[in-house]
C-alpha cells in the first residue's frame, strides 16, 4: 500500500508521486468508464431490443463535449508532470557536488576532496549534485527511493541531476539502459547518513589509513582499486575469460596482441600494463573485442597504476 511517511527519501517524492497518482486516478476513471458505458450498450442495444441500428448523424454538443474534456483532463495531467518536473531542472548553488562515473558495467563517485567510493554516502538534508559522466556508452542512473532518473550521455557537457535525501537508510541505484552484457550487474547503493556522521565519514582520513594497514598483504591496495573501478566487471581471477582476458598469470606471460593490424608478441610488464589502461586500443589482445576497454586516462593517477601493477604481479 501507498504509504509516503515511509517513502519519503527525498524532496521529489511528493511531486513525483502525485503526479503518478494523478494519472493513475484518471485512467482507472476511464477503465470503469468505457466498460459501464460497454455493458450499458450491450444490454440497451442488442438485437432483440433494438431490432433496427439507430444512425445518428452529427452531434455538436457531443463534438464540444468530446474535445473538451479530454484537453482539460490532459492539461490536468501536464500540469502535476511539470510541475514534479521542473525543480529537478536547477540545483541549488549550495549543493554538494558529486561527481558519478558509469561505464561497462559499474557506477563509481568521486568526491571534492578526491575521496573515491563505489558506495554513493549522502548527508541526510544536504542538497546533492551529482554530475553524470558516462565513459563510454549510454547508462541512466535510477534512485527509484528518491524518484530520481536520469540519462548518462557520452560526451554530454552539463549532464546532472540533484535532489535532497531526507531520511536515512540505504537505496537502490540502478542503470537503466541496457549497456551490454552485464548490465544487469550494474547497480550500487545510495547510504544517507546524519549529517554529522556524514562529515565524520568524509573527513576521516585515519579509516583509511586503517584501511590501508589491514590491506598489508602485497598487493591489496591495487586490488582495492580495482574493485572500486569497477575492473572485475570484465576481468577474472580464476582464469575465466568474461568480456576480456583473465588476469590469472598476467604478470610477465607473453600475450598476442594486435598492434594495428599486425600481430606480435609482448611480454605483460609495468609499461604493457600502464598503456593497456591508460590506451586499451594501442594493443588489443588477440582474440577479444576492441573499444569496449575505454581508457582510465585521468580517473586513475600513476600512483594507482603502480598499486594496480604490484595487485597483478600477485595473481598467479
Ligand atoms: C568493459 C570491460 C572492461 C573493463 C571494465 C576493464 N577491461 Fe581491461 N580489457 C578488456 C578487454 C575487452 C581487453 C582485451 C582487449 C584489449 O586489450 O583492449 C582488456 C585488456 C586488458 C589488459 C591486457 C591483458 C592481457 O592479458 O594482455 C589489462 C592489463 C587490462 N585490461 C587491465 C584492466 C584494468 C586494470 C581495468 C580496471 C582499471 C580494466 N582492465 C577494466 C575489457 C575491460
Ligand atoms: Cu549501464
Amino acid at each position: 500500500m501507498y504509504s509516503p511517511e515511509i517513502t519519503q527519501a527525498s524532496n521529489f517524492v511528493k511531486g513525483v508521486d502525485q503526479a503518478f497518482l494523478v494519472i493513475l486516478g484518471i485512467s482507472f476513471l476511464f477503465l470503469i468508464g468505457l466498460t459501464v458505458v460497454m455493458i450499458w450498450f450491450l444490454y440497451r442495444y442488442n438485437r432483440k431490443r433494438n431490432p433496427v441500428a439507430t444512425q445518428i448523424h452529427g452531434s455538436t454538443t457531443l463534438e464540444i463535449i468530446w474535445t473538451v474534456v479530454p484537453f482539460l483532463l490532459t492539461m490536468v495531467m501536464f500540469y502535476y508532470g511539470w510541475a514534479g518536473w521542473k525543480p529537478m531542472t536547477k540545483a541549488p548553488n549550495d549543493a554538494m557536488e558529486i561527481t558519478v562515473y558509469g561505464r561497462m558495467w559499474n557506477f563509481n563517485y568521486e568526491y571534492a576532496n578526491g575521496r573515491r567510493t563505489d558506495t554513493l554516502y549522502l548527508s541526510k538534508d544536504q542538497p546533492v549534485k551529482l554530475n553524470l559522466k558516462a565513459m563510454d556508452v549510454l547508462h541512466s542512473f535510477y534512485i527509484p527511493a528518491f524518484r530520481v532518473k536520469q540519462d548518462m550521455v557520452p560526451g554530454e557537457k552539463d549532464n546532472f541531476m540533484w535532489f535532497e535525501p531526507q531520511r536515512e537508510g540505504n537505496y537502490e541505484i540502478f542503470c537503466t539502459e541496457y549497456c551490454g552484457l552485464s548490465h544487469s550487474y550494474m547497480y550500487s547503493t545510495a547510504k544517507v547518513m546524519e549529517t554529522a556522521e556524514f562529515e565524520k565519514w568524509m573527513t576521516d582520513t585515519t579509516q583509511l589509513a586503517a584501511e590501508v594497514v589491514a590491506m598489508e598483504a602485497p598487493g591489496a591496495v591495487g586490488k582495492k582499486i580495482m574493485q572500486n573501478i569497477g575492473c572485475f566487471a570484465c576481468h577474472t581471477l580464476d582464469g575465466t575469460k568474461l568480456v576480456g582476458p583473465s588476469f590469472k598469470g598476467v604478470w610477465g606471460h607473453e600475450a598476442t596482441v594486435i598492434t594495428g593490424g599486425q600481430k606480435r608478441t609482448v611480454s605483460v610488464d609495468e609499461e604493457y600494463i600502464k598503456k593497456s589502461i591508460y590506451d586499451p586500443n594501442a594493443d588489443v589482445v588477440d582474440g577479444y573485442m576492441k573499444g569496449l576497454m575505454v581508457s582510465y586516462q585521468g580517473q586513475l593517477k600513476d600512483e594507482d597504476i603502480t598499486e594496480i601493477i604490484e595487485y597483478l604481479k600477485t595473481v598467479k
